[in-house]
């Protein structure tokens, strides 16, 4: 590597973020290629920069609830995959799903998570079982008046109405890739395009709208730096990136491993292009000895804490740390004051959802 003049590129591409004028492509792909740690490090600390200048030292929390872990789809990289038949998988009760809300509310959340798989229980017959659903969901709105995000998959038009009539804020539905051939590798026999639609559906009826990527999965600085550029365009106010996590009982495992440098370079690249959205550091890939560097890489969210207890799974891990009560607020408070952050009052996240 030339280094005085790859530095004046990297320094140049950086100070365009700090002024906020907008990335180029090829701005994008040079910084998702870099492997000199001095530069990886200099895009980190402009990304906390960033992120300070929207929200200071404060951080929010999501509470998850994955209430149900059937699912009618196959794809290749998930272990609820519904091919797999090496586990047991659980539906949760609406007192189980309540119950859980409680705890994650009192132990300081900002949001509840509520995830289900794509559940032939609730989509089969026209998605009959939606309406039960609805209900539930309008309960804990009504028990918890939390701010809520449903991950329900690819659910109709008329069901995100009434999502958003009964007070759900956020939609959260990932497309993984943007690069169409790994699409259908990854998410086997579903429509690239309706995903997209329902997305900017729900966004139109007046749902936040979370969209997310997976890197590992073959996907190359390019495919990225699109990804970025779909975002953008779609103005998703949540985005996210997870690394693969490589399970038994699918077919994508054994898959080569990709450093997770690659992964928090992505945050803190999705950090330069959103100073202002809402960006997860997931406990849902390394648990918590994952958090510190995410954190550092640029994330504000706090995502994936799940009460021990209530046998409940997260989603590419499903059982890491969960039990040891390791993806609980107590435990994440100190990893934030060791990266010198905080968590935000109800009220700051309730001013951010509103704004
Ligand atoms: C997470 N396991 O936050 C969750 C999940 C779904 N909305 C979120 C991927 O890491
Ligand atoms: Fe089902 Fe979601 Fe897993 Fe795909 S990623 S198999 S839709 S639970």
């Amino acid at each position: 590597m030339v280094r005085g003049a790859t530095d004046q590129r990297l320094d140049d591409i950086l100070n365009k973020a700090l002024k906020e004028t907008p990335l180029t492509k090829e701005d994008l792909i040079y910084l998702l290629s870099l492997t000199d740690p001095a530069g990886i490090n200099l895009v980190f600390q402009t990304a906390r920069t960033l992120r300070e200048r929207y929200f200071g030292n404060k951080v929010f929390l999501y509470g998850f609830v994955y209430f149900s872990t059937y699912c009618r789809n196959n794809c290749a990289f998930c272990m609820y995959r519904r091919s797999n038949r090496n586990f047991k998988r659980y539906r949760k009760t609406e007192a189980e799903i309540l119950d859980t809300a409680n705890r994650l509310v009192e132990s300081g959340v900002h949001l509840l998570d509520l995830t289900m798989g794509e559940d032939p229980a609730y989509f089969s017959n026209n998605c009959e079982g939606f309406e039960k659903l609805i209900r539930t969901v309008e309960n804990i709105k009504k028990a918890t008046e939390m701010p809520l995000m449903i991950s329900p998959g690819v659910v109709s038009e008329e069901i995100l109405r009434e999502f958003k009539k009964i007070g759900v804020d956020w939609y959260a539905c990932y497309q993984e890739t943007h690069n169409l051939d790994l699409f259908n590798n990854l998410r086997l026999d579903q429509s690239y395009d309706t995903r997209m639609e329902k997305k900017i559906f729900a966004h139109k009826v007046g749902l936040l709208i979370e969209e997310g990527i997976m890197t590992g999965v073959g996907d190359t600085a390019e495919d990225i730096a699109h990804s970025l550029e779909v975002m953008n365009e779609i103005g998703a106010e949540q985005v996210r990136v997870m690394s693969f996590v490589s399970q038994e009982w699918t077919p994508m495992y054994p898959w080569p491993v990709v450093p997770r440098l690659r992964e928090l370079l992505i945050i803190a690249v999705m950090r330069l292009c959103f100073p202002n959205r809402l960006i997860p550091a997931s406990l849902d890939v390394d648990g918590l000895s994952g958090l510190r560097q995410r954190l550092n890489a640029g994330a504000n969210i706090v995502t994936s804490i799940i009460p021990p207890g209530a046998g409940l799974a997260g989603v590419s891990q499903s059982s890491l740390d969960i039990e040891e009560g390791k993806r609980t607020v107590s435990s994440i408070i100190p990893v934030l004051e060791e990266c010198n952050l905080t968590t935000a009052s109800r009220d700051d996240y309730s001013a951010w959802v509103t704004d």
